[in-house]
């Protein structure tokens, strides 16, 4: 890697060209394109069997499947979720006509605070849409016992969540409905797309029929339906992409250790801890830039740029930040100082499987250069 090559906060890892003409060719020869194809089946199988699921849906992308989640399960009035996320999360309450109530987050995982749900909820609140942050997984069990005590559903936002276990097995088994996202800067992507694990068949069936406007056979629709399916092509890339899934994350997990030995050295800097998983997936690297620090965090974010080293701000501003959400009573900077705190420290830095070793050297080099 040349030393004037931009290090973006990630790429996706491309498998051989020649190796995606054989799905191609099937795709040629068979001429299904969509709705439910043969490379669709085998994937939505082969999903569930790596990431260790009874069932689950493929959709074009992860938004349409938020969207539809909150439609399988009638989510209605008001919703608890986090301010701490993609604009994506709240903005499929608001295509749902749905309210989000905001809560503050943990501040040692970034993920929705259990401590401060119960507080915000009214008549009115139906469900509560947690995000698994960077792939650390919430506290599921606490989420858990307040929803059973209100009778609420629980939908996970699971987007950075792919292939993340906790000592109980996969991280998406909580929960009424997980969200995968498989967006092109994603641990697994199948260019665009994404999934709803859901716990049973006959919810999945209902999601099916939701994905395909409601579609259950030639004459009958039982639902304003979406088209949320994902094409043939997709699904063939995914099945491809699903062989050297476990390579790339082996990749990030050595490009994670490298950061957090090299970043130790560097006062004012600090990595965020795992929050108990068994298995990560490295999706993110987060750092916080502390007060110690020579700069604050857009000091070091522009000067990384200035050095072609493109880190993000994931997650500001937060979502209560923008116009469609900051007039709400819980979108308030006062109710989630926690949140508004960590938007101004953190940093996402550059992890991807094509990043070398150098790579990472020069991001820390930067950093440990200091103002
Ligand atoms: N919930 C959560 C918690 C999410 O994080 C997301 C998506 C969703 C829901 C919604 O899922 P999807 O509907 O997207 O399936 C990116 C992604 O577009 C978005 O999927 C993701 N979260 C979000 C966290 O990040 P941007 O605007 O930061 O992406 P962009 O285009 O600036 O890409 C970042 C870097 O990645 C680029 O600097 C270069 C590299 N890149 C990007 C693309 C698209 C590539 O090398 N190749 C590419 O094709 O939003």
């Amino acid at each position: 890697m040349n030393d004037d090559q931009p290090i973006y906060v990630t790429q996706p890892s491309l498998p051989p060209l020649e190796d995606f003409y054989p799905y191609l060719e099937q795709i040629w020869e068979n001429k299904i394109l969509t709705n439910g194809g043969p490379f669709h089946q085998q994937l939505e199988r082969a999903l569930c069997e790596y990431l260790g699921v009874d069932h689950l849906a493929l959709f074009s992308n992860g938004t349409i499947a938020l969207v539809t989640a909150l439609q399988a399960m009638r989510v209605t009035g008001e919703v608890i979720t986090t301010p701490y996320s993609f604009v994506a999360t709240a903005h499929s309450l608001l295509w749902n006509g749905i309210k989000p109530v905001f809560v503050d987050i943990d501040p040692k995982t970034l993920n929705l605070d259990p401590a401060r749900i119960e507080a915000a909820i009214t008549p009115q609140t139906t469900a509560i849409m947690p995000v698994h942050c960077y792939g650390n997984p919430c506290d599921v069990d606490a989420i858990q016992r307040i929803a059973d005590n209100y009778n609420l559903k629980v939908i996970y936002d699971a987007a950075h969540a792919f292939g993340v276990q906790r000592h109980d097995g996969s991280v998406l088994k909580h929960g009424d409905l997980s969200v995968l996202s498989f967006h092109a800067t994603k641990v697994f992507n199948t260019f665009e797309g994404g999934a709803i694990v859901c716990p049973d068949a006959k919810t999945k069936t209902r999601i099916d029929h939701l994905k395909n406007f409601g579609f259950v056979d030639e004459l009958t629709v039982v639902a304003p339906g979406i088209n949320g399916k994902m094409s043939e092509i997709n699904a063939a890339f995914g099945m491809l992409q699903l062989k050297s899934v476990d390579r790339a994350i082996a990749r990030r997990a050595e490009i994670d250790r490298m950061y957090r030995e090299m970043l130790a050295h560097v006062p004012g800097i600090r990595c965020l801890a795992d929050a108990g998983q068994t298995v990560s997936n490295y999706s993110y690297f987060p750092i916080l830039v502390e007060p110690g620090y020579a700069l604050d965090r857009d000091g070091l974010y522009d000067k990384l740029k200035t050095q072609g080293i493109y880190a993000r701000r994931y997650f500001y501003p937060l979502i209560t930040d923008f116009p469609m959400y900051r007039g709400m009573p819980s979108a308030q900077p006062g109710n989630l100082p926690v949140a508004a705190s960590m938007a101004r420290q953190v940093l996402c830095l550059p992890i991807y499987p094509n990043l070398p070793d150098e790579g990472v050297r020069r991001v820390v080099d930067v950093i440990a250069g200091g103002g």
